[in-house]
């Protein structure tokens, strides 16, 4: 490459997301993170990773804050950089399917907030899962001078993940207005030379910027990037080293290194990045000491690469096996699962795909009998409702199933009644805020828990102003 071909590798940060989801079960409070942003803001960074996926429930349900307010306080402090979060489709950051007004509501509060680049994937790919949250991003783009809709699809292997599934997915999603595309390779499946096909391939069909996320899990995550980057990628998401590696990002500062000097070269600055880490540092060894880091997860998993199952999925797995008291029949299960994908229409396994597989097969092995029993959501995939997969599914099932029933081929959403109104209704006792809605809409119990806790500590408040005089302090 000559001087003239020099192409800057852009990097996300997503230690304040991601990072502390795959190592920390998402405990990390927003005080924590506070007084580093201003660190940060002077990176450079691309992107920093600091809010959506499992951020949102993990902050009201664990650490009774409200996470509106910690997107309002990073968004204060990150003058110069852009924020990022991860959302689920039609699921928003829930666990069901909204309906399009609260989707549209939970992308305008966003960016209202603070939020520039939305991550929005579907756990089958289905991209009409993801038109809404793309057209709402779009609209309030316009409105709040701010926010970009990056489609990410889902990596896995299988028959139907042929190059041709991949770039005919690139052109549809820049058909469909997002401004990048990712891959989102949670499990760790993506190999080096397979990275470079894929995204030699992509990079063919679209103009749109393309981001690689990878996680570490498998051993092979910063081999994946370089050749990733060889092959033209445009930005990649790492971690800052304390909180990377293992089940969470290449680290930062490692793959700033491996590209100084080249035409790759990031620009970013070693020395600040190395203060940042040393921020990171001992709140990783207070992890350690009080077992919310568990180094089993630092190690590399080599069965995700063997099984092409995510790492989670295992560890849920033998959790379910474990009640069971069932662990000696954990090979059957394995074996089950890539049945059950595939009887599904061969979906790629992220939540809450990789669950509903997983269970399923844990059902099917230990019953004796395949689909003797099917969940409720086994059966929804079944019906359609969580849209379409590359594959058929297995007629066989379907009919074992799910017999008779009415199954559905077009966007389960437009199935839906408009919902706002009546999540308010239910909850405006609580409404401080707009976004309580929201809070609300996701989360019912969880956010009612959250506003209760959060009266009561209001009112403590209050009440031991009022009664000062008297010496009472009642709480
Ligand atoms: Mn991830």
């Amino acid at each position: 490459m000559s001087e003239i071909e020099k192409k800057p590798i852009k990097i996300t940060e997503t230690v304040l997301r991601d990072a502390h989801q795959s190592l920390i079960a998402t405990r990390m409070p927003t005080e924590f993170m506070l007084p580093i942003v201003d660190k940060m803001d002077k990176v450079g960074y691309h992107s920093v990773e600091c809010w959506g996926g499992a951020t949102f429930d993990a902050s009201l349900r664990f650490l009774k804050e409200d996470p509106w307010d910690r997107l309002r306080k990073l968004r204060d402090g990150f003058k110069n950089t852009k924020l990022q979060m991860l959302f689920r489709g039609q699921n928003i950051l829930g666990y069901r399917p909204y309906a399009d007004d609260v989707v549209d509501y939970f992308v305008q509060k966003s960016i209202s907030n603070g939020i520039d680049i939305i991550r929005i994937f579907d756990c089958l790919n289905d991209l009409r899962n993801l038109q809404e949250a793309v057209n709402a991003t779009n609209k309030f783009k316009a409105q709040e001078g701010r926010g970009e809709a990056q489609v990410a699809l889902a990596y896995t292997l299988g028959d139907a993940y042929t190059l041709e599934y991949w770039t005919s997915m690139a052109k549809k999603i820049e058909e469909m207005g997002a401004d990048s595309i990712c891959i989102k390779d949670m499990a760790g499946l993506l190999v080096p030379y397979k990275a470079a096909e894929l995204i030699k391939a992509m990079k063919e069909v679209t103009k749109l910027p393309i981001q690689l996320h990878t996680h570490y899990t498998s051993g092979v995550a910063s081999m994946t990037y370089l050749k990733a980057v060889e092959a033209g990628v445009d930005v990649i998401d790492t971690a800052m080293s304390p909180f990377a590696m293992g089940t969470s990002q290449p680290a930062t500062e490692v793959m700033v290194e491996t590209f100084k000097g080249t035409p790759y070269d990031t620009g970013l600055d070693q020395n600040l990045l190395a203060e940042i880490a040393d921020y990171f540092r001992p709140y990783r060894d207070e992890c350690l000491a009080n077992g919310l880091l568990n180094p089993k997860v630092m190690g590399v998993d080599i069965k995700t690469l063997l099984y092409q199952v995510p790492g989670g999925m295992l560890s849920n797995m033998v959790s379910q096996l474990k009640e069971q008291n069932a662990e000696d029949r954990y090979y059957d299960v394995l074996k089950e699962i890539p049945k059950v994908r595939k009887d599904l229409g061969e979906p790629p396994l992220v939540t809450p795909s990789s669950q509903i597989v997983g269970t399923q097969a844990v059902f099917n092995v230990l019953l004796g009998e395949r689909y003797k029993m099917a969940t409720k959501e086994t059966k929804a995939v079944l019906r359609g409702e969580y849209g379409q997969t590359v594959k058929p599914m297995s007629q066989e099932v379907i009919d074992k199933v799910i017999p008779g029933e009415e199954r559905i081929t077009c966007r389960y959403a437009d199935l839906l009644d408009n919902e706002m109104d009546k999540l308010e209704g239910e909850m405006k006792e609580w409404k401080q805020q707009d976004e309580d809605v929201l809070s609300y809409a996701l989360f019912p119990q969880v956010a009612t828990d959250f506003f209760k806790y959060r009266q009561a500590q209001q009112e403590k408040v209050d009440m031991t102003q009022a009664d000062t005089k008297n010496g009472a302090y009642p709480v």
